[in-house]
């Protein structure tokens, strides 16, 4: 097989994974690639994984920070997690191993914005980036660098880390070269605004750079993305995709959206997020723009069938049959799809610019409209607040969405008080559950509440009635009524029997 290691400096640096985890030493903070599984780096992790086994078998101690893109893969997080590799943990996962060590304290895990994560390493918010393990598709004779299925932070961590070790996967396809834009983060006084007008606007270079002299390994892997296997679309889901079109039409009708174009579309992770965008399939719109973080498959078919004509995001997150599609028309599809920097993917700035229209999953709303996407009764981590607030607070319109009920119906996901707090009642402002539309908009506590309590369940919705009217009818129940002594009693009625049902 050709060697995708052009580089003939670089091509001195080639070495295996067991030799290029000897480099990283204990207490080491290291930035590796990856966004939801799409472009780790997974033969050095699984390398240190069996290393960190070996040496704490000896009574030797080795932990190193982990700094990513967002979530990455069970032969990353799940891997070194298992192994008590790990001390520090940030700014996003899905793993189960993960998950069990941050809940459980071993980890230290710091739930941060995905868009301000590079930027804060950078300004030395953060420990100092010791290593960036970056998985690249192939190395040009240039030294430049053709990124892989997902960007991430990934020019960040080449810039700020001291050392580079690379990973080139030859699973990955060649073809990707072209998709991705990118460029460099800059720190205030020099940060410059990027002339990103439209979502299509390329304004950096295909490839990453680095600095040759701080590489000091070159790994050849083999590797798969994680892929995801979203479950077919159910009843719940179609309804809330159903919820979501008739909203969107309803913005085209009263003026407030750009008719038959909208304006550009985010759409979140997780089955929901995809049945939404099965939803659009059939709501007769063409040449849609989407600018998000993630290209799902519901993506793809939007692609294919010209009802999307561009989408920027920083990753793919693709089933086995996504994949399979992709590769299949990669060149079809690198010229609908930029894949950038997730500084820029999830920038503030340019979300405002383009007035996104933000959809993501949530956890619980209250009836004020607090959200909580992150912490499972208040305290068990469940993902990271990911791009979601990003997305939320600086949206055009900024929609959350979810099944009114969770685990068989023991739990309401519309409650009195959220048990946590992601997106505060200012950055909400229409809640879409199976049960309907809450409009937040322009509307006061009171009124928020009426529009919440009547997308929750049934089941829940006389019981939500009578904390609301309860709570008004107290003394001085003030601008936002809540009766404090039992603000958060459904939370502990399901600690305490499994069920919020009274
Ligand atoms: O539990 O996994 O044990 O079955 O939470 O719930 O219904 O599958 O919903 O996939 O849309 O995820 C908030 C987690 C929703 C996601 C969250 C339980 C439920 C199930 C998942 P099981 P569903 P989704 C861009 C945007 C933050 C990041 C983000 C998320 C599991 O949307 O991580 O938005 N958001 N990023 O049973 C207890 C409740 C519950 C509950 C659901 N109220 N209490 N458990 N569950 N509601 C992408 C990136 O940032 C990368």
């Amino acid at each position: 097989m050709n060697s995708r290691v052009q580089n003939e400096y670089l091509k001195s640096k080639v070495m295996s994974a067991e030799k290029a985890c000897e480099l990283i030493p204990n207490g080491a903070s290291v930035g590796f690639s990856g966004f939801v599984g799409a472009g780790c780096a997974l033969a050095l992790p699984q390398a240190l994984a069996q290393r960190a086994t070996a040496l704490h078998e000896k009574g030797e101690p080795y932990q190193i920070e982990i700094f990513t893109g967002a979530s990455t893969d069970p032969l990353l997080d799940g891997v070194l997690a298992k192994a008590g590799a790990v001390s520090f943990r940030a700014p996003f996962f899905t793993d189960t191993d993960m998950r069990r060590a941050i809940n459980s304290g071993a980890v230290r895990y710091a739930d941060v914005h995905l868009s301000s994560l590079a930027a804060q390493l950078k300004a030395g918010f953060f420990p100092h980036l010791n290593f960036a393990v970056i998985e690249v598709v192939a190395i040009k004779e240039s030294g430049e660098l053709v990124p892989s299925t997902s960007l991430g932070n990934n020019q960040a961590w080449l810039d700020i880390a001291d050392r580079v070790i690379l990973e080139v996967n030859y699973y990955q396809p060649l073809e990707l070269e072209g998709i991705h834009d990118v460029t460099d983060l800059r720190l205030p006084p020099h940060a410059e605004d990027l002339p990103i007008k439209h979502v299509g606007d390329r304004v950096g270079s295909p490839y990453m750079h680095v600095d040759p002299a701080k590489v000091v390994a070159v790994i050849e892997a083999r590797t798969h993305d994680r892929v995801n296997n979203f479950t077919a679309v159910d009843e719940i889901s179609s309804a809330i995709g159903r919820n979501v079109v008739k909203f969107l039409k309803n913005e085209e009708a009263c003026g407030r959206l750009p008719a038959k174009k909208l304006l550009p579309l985010q759409s979140g992770i997780g089955n929901v997020a995809n049945a939404v965008l099965s939803s659009l399939q059939d709501a007769g719109y063409q040449g849609l723009q989407c600018y998000s973080e993630v290209i799902q498959d519901g993506m793809l078919d939007l692609i294919k069938r010209g009802v999307v004509g561009t989408a920027s995001a920083t990753a793919l997150s693709l089933s086995p049959a996504g994949v399979e599609e992709f590769q299949k028309n990669i060149d079809f599809y690198r010229k609908h799809i930029i894949l950038r920097s997730q500084d820029v993917s999830n920038s503030p700035a340019l979300i405002r610019r383009l007035g996104v229209v933000s959809m993501n999953g949530m956890l619980e709303a209250d009836i004020y409209g607090n959200v909580n996407s992150t912490n499972v009764m208040g305290s068990q981590m469940k993902n990271g607040i990911g791009g979601s607030g990003d997305f939320a607070r600086n949206g055009y319109l900024s929609l959350f969405l979810s099944p009114s009920l969770a685990k068989d119906g023991a739990i309401s996901a519309i409650v009195p008080f959220v048990s946590h707090v992601d997106h505060t009642e200012h950055d909400t402002q229409v809640i879409i559950t199976e049960y309907g539309i809450a409009d937040l908009r322009g509307k006061c506590p009171r009124e928020r509440a009426r529009a919440m309590i009547s997308i929750a369940h049934p089941i829940y919705q006389d019981a939500l009635r009578d904390y609301f009217e309860r709570a008004c009818a107290q003394p001085c129940a003030g601008h936002t009524p809540h009766i404090l002594s039992e603000a958060l009693s459904w939370h502990q009625r399901f600690k305490d029997t499994g069920s919020m049902k009274a």
